[in-house]
């Protein structure tokens, strides 16, 4: 029987159990640049099967929050290689999440204190965190411009040299796309937030272009089986709404499958909130069949508010992988506490987002 503490391949790793740390913003790397504990906090989790990073701004523009981590300038590549080789000394396994917020930023956030950019010149009712003077406050996000046609190649390019320079230079084992929770190519794919009317608009194949795009141009420079991809069909998260999320992600299942990825990574109901969402239903074992039918083979990876006995039901349905958040948070041994059946430390919600050891390197092992 397949279990949590069953061993998994994943493309080119070999991961000794399923249970993964999710990615969990920080706010711990003041000038985008992963702070001195980074390497600690990191190589503790290092006994879960596969540790994703918290999301890494792919660019200077793909900023929305102050002190979360970027991975296109030489002082963070930096920062993330010593990183990597702290969990790799400690037997882990890390990939990074590579992040473009598009409309959920600040101006005083982008360069040149410009507007974010995004599919199209919509707010997103949502806050993001800015720090000013010293003290950070919650704002809202700024009114974006629509990015014109001609700057797309230019965002996947982006995210081409930061997965080439993830793997060749900072040393990470593969690269996560996060295509979930109301940022940037969640952005394109969603009906709401996208009311273009050229090629990367209107119908689903218009909206699924630029994600289908990035996805091709990272799996050739980096492999397909060192990319992987996080989803989240219907969450709420950052003001996003689809008016047919069931056929949006059919197509994506069948466009994905030929790709090779190594895992997809769907955050199940609304991130971080309830699994099950009366106004927004979703067929996930419908997606599932979709993507295997058309041939894809990546590990299938589920998220949100899972515990054992959750993790477990959803292994016995056909999960791969199971990843925690605030758990892992709170218990650097999450695994060995898991397999155990021992008691687990409560996670503090006040250290979630900025500070420093207090709530990140010093919750106790067994
Ligand atoms: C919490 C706070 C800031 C950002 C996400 C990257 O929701 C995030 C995030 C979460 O995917």
């Amino acid at each position: 029987m397949t279990t949590l503490f069953s061993p998994l391949q994943v493309g080119p790793l070999h991961l000794p159990n399923r249970i993964v740390m999710a990615p969990l913003t920080r706010n711990r790397s003041p000038k985008a640049v992963p702070g001195p504990l980074a390497a600690t906090y990191y190589a503790q989790r290092a006994s879960a099967g596969l540790l994703i990073t918290e999301a890494t701004a792919i660019s200077a523009q793909a900023q929305g929050y102050a002190d979360v981590p970027g991975l296109y300038a030489p002082e963070q590549l930096a920062a993330w290689k010593v990183v990597t080789d702290a969990v790799h000394a400690a037997g882990g396994r890390i990939v990074v999440q590579l992040w473009h917020v598009g409309r959920v930023s600040h101006t005083s956030l982008q360069p040149g204190g410009q507007a974010p950019v995004a599919p199209s010149a919509l707010v997103a009712k949502t806050k993001t965190f800015v720090v000013e003077d010293g003290v950070g406050k919650f704002v809202d996000t700024s009114m974006p411009r629509a990015l014109d046609a001609t700057e797309l190649p230019g965002i996947v390019a982006d995210y081409v040299r930061a997965a080439h320079n993830a793997i060749h230079v900072a040393g990470f084992d593969g690269v996560e796309v996060h295509s979930a929770n109301g940022y940037l190519l969640d952005q394109f794919l969603k009906s709401g937030s996208n009311q273009r009317t050229d090629a990367y608009g209107g119908s689903v194949p218009n909206r699924a272009r630029l994600l289908l795009e990035v996805m091709a141009a990272i799996t050739q420079d980096i492999g397909g089986d060192r990319t992987a991809l996080r989803l989240s069909p219907v969450t709420p998260a950052n003001d996003v709404t689809d008016a047919d999320p069931q056929a949006l992600f059919t197509y994506l299942a069948q466009q994905l499958a030929p790709m090779g990825l190594s895992y997809i990574h769907i955050i199940e109901g609304s991130t971080g909130g309830p699994r099950e969402l009366p106004d927004r239903p979703f067929d996930y074992a419908a997606f599932k069949t979709a993507y295997t039918q058309a041939g894809g083979r990546a590990a299938w990876m589920l998220n949100n508010g899972y515990d054992k006995a959750l993790a477990e039901q959803s292994m016995a349905a056909g999960a791969d992988l199971i990843a925690f958040g605030k758990l892992f948070i709170a218990n650097p041994d999450l695994v060995e506490r898991l397999r155990t059946d021992a008691a687990l430390n409560a996670p503090d919600r006040k250290t979630f987002y900025g500070g420093g050891a207090a709530g990140y390197t010093d919750y106790p092992a067994l």
